[in-house]
């Protein structure tokens, strides 16, 4: 199983790479790390095995993470409305977007850093992705909100991003321009 000693960290030149595609269909052993990186988030969000393994809680993961220089990541999480995003994805690609952004008005975190990092992220409010999932389906998902600032997160791992390129040095908490917070019920 994947723990936190599987994880490299800031610093680690393969995070700053562009990682390279899967070729599809993807071998016994590609299905097998995505599975696995799958299951990672699962007991990463298991109180008793994130307690005993010491497992930092994610929502996503992407391959480079695990110094693995492929196009796949995996997710798993429920959106603010309660709906379920589980799988591992070969290939996401991002065929649309929004010009709206949104933001987290907590900042984000990752697995691979450790430390806190201020900031608000911009991300497009709404994106198209195309991928394969685990399963060896064409799949496309119309993201919003939350959901698409988590397949950002990842996919911007795959183009060797970190979070916090994105967060404005001088005024980290300056909100982008006409942007709401997705993670805040706003009623006007
Ligand atoms: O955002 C996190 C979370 C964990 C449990 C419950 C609710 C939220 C933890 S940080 C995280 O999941 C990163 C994982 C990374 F770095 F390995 F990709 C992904 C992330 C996506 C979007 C916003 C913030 C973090
Ligand atoms: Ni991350």
């Amino acid at each position: 199983m994947i723990t936190m000693k599987d994880i490299v960290r800031e610093g680690h030149p393969v995070l700053t790479q562009v990682a390279e595609e899967v070729v599809l269909p993807a071998t016994e052993q590609e299905k097998k790390i995505l599975s696995d990186m799958l299951e990672f988030l699962k007991n990463s969000q298991n109180e008793k095995i994130a307690e005993q393994y010491e497992l930092r809680p994610g929502v996503g993961l992407a391959a480079p993470q695990l110094g693995i220089s492929k196009r796949m990541m995996a997710v798993h999480f429920e959106d603010l409305k309660g709906k379920c995003y589980s799988d591992g994805y070969f290939n996401p690609k991002i065929i649309s977007h929004s010009v709206e952004q949104t933001y987290l008005s907590a900042g984000e975190g990752c697995l691979s850093v450790d430390r806190e990092v201020p900031g608000y992220v911009p991300r497009y409010a709404r994106i198209t992705v195309k991928a394969v999932n685990l399963a060896g389906e064409p799949v496309k998902l119309r993201l919003r909100g939350y959901a698409a600032v988590v397949f950002q997160h990842e996919i911007d791992h795959l183009n060797g991003v970190m979070f916090f390129d994105h967060i404005n040095k001088n005024e980290p908490f300056q909100a982008p321009a006409d942007a709401k917070p997705c993670d805040i019920e706003l009623t006007d």
